[in-house]
């Protein structure tokens, strides 16, 4: 395990930002895990059990103000701008996702900081990828600009880790599924949706069609993913910013038959839009073994067990009067 002390997470107020500070909190003590983020009306539990600070990531000398202040020395980046917004915003997508990126690693090379995480995705991979069991080095041509903003990423890691030594890492999230707050803006977000329509209005309408299969991922899975390669040796590792990781992978069709096996009544309809195509330009599934041999990654959530868990916990949050940030 690195010798770690306080963690800067950007992008905190986010889907899985906001679940991965209360992790982190967890492990190095709630005075050592920073959340920021660009909005100021995140998920309460940000602010209640910790520090937060405000910040926009393209905002260099902010950043660099907000690292020393706290004695940071070690920066999540979740900022960005995801796939169906950066289709109609490319360019706040190359600002926030590129320009932004840059600060965080120049920061880290200038203040020395002792490791940078940064996540990737399946959107990396374009049409001319083979989409069955994904190799993790294949053909990175994407076809969006949150796809091309990503590749860039994965290779200012690469060329980060090569040229000045700093300590990079990430992973190649597939679609993230969860329960706490809402995703901001991807095309795999029907996957959330579904199960909170299904439960509050019985019924849903889906922006791809019921062929369209992609890989997915449960939130308690996508936290270990990421802090088990947090701790992991740099030293074992071969790969860097770019690690294919997997859990499941399904169809909307299998999808909704796992809704209404636990919502009767439930009904889907489709009606396919622009995100169809980048559903279509993305792998059906993916080949995490670099991974599971660098630094042991093991999923535990199938489609059932993770069906049986979002269906109970958003039906909780009815009842509490509590629904997701
Ligand atoms: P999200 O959209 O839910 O959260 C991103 C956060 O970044 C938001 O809270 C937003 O306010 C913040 N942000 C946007 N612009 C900013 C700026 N200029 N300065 C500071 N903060 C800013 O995203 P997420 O789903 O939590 O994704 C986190 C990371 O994981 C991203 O890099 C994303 O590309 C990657 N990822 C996510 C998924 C997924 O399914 N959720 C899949 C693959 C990769
Ligand atoms: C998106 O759909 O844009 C994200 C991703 C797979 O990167 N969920």
């Amino acid at each position: 395990m690195t010798d770690i002390k306080r963690i800067l997470v950007i992008g905190a107020g986010g889907q899985i930002g906001s679940e991965l500070v209360v992790k982190l909190r967890g492990i190095y003590g709630n005075e050592n895990i920073v959340s920021a983020d660009l909005k100021d009306d995140v998920c309460p539990v940000l602010k209640e059990t910790g520090l937060y600070e405000q910040l926009n990531i393209t905002d260099a000398q902010r950043l660099a103000e907000i690292v020393k202040k706290h004695k940071i020395d070690a920066i999540v980046n979740f900022a960005a701008i995801l796939s169906a917004v950066g289709e109609c915003h490319p360019m706040r997508a190359w600002d926030v996702n590129i320009n932004g990126f840059i600060n965080v690693m120049e920061v880290a090379r200038e203040l020395k900081l002792k490791q940078v995480l940064t996540p990737s995705s399946i959107a990396v991979f374009g049409p001319s990828t083979p989409r069955e069991n994904t190799p993790q080095e294949t053909i990175l041509r994407p076809t969006t600009m949150y796809g091309i903003t990503k590749v860039s990423g994965e290779l200012l890691a690469d060329y980060y880790v090569k040229k000045y030594g700093l300590d990079v890492r990430g992973l190649r999230y597939p679609g993230i599924i969860s329960h706490e707050t809402m995703p901001g803006g991807g095309t795999t977000d029907y996957a959330v949706a579904i199960y909170f329509d299904a439960i509050q209005k019985g019924k849903y309408t889906c922006f791809v069609n019921e062929d369209t299969r992609l890989p997915m991922m449960y939130m308690p899975d996508c936290l270990k993913a990421t802090t088990d390669l947090m701790q992991a040796d740099f030293s074992k590792l071969k790969h860097h910013g770019d690690f294919n990781v997997g859990a499941m992978s399904f169809s909307v069709k299998e999808l909704a038959a796992a809704v209404q096996k636990r919502v009767p009544d439930f009904e889907i309809e489709y009606k396919p839009d622009y995100r169809q195509a980048i559903a279509d330009s993305w792998p059906m599934s993916v080949d995490d073994s670099a991974a599971r041999q660098e630094w042991g990654w093991k999923p535990q959530y199938n489609l059932d067990t993770m069906s049986d868990d979002m269906i109970s916990a958003i039906k909780k949050k009815i009842e509490n009067n509590k629904l997701s940030c």
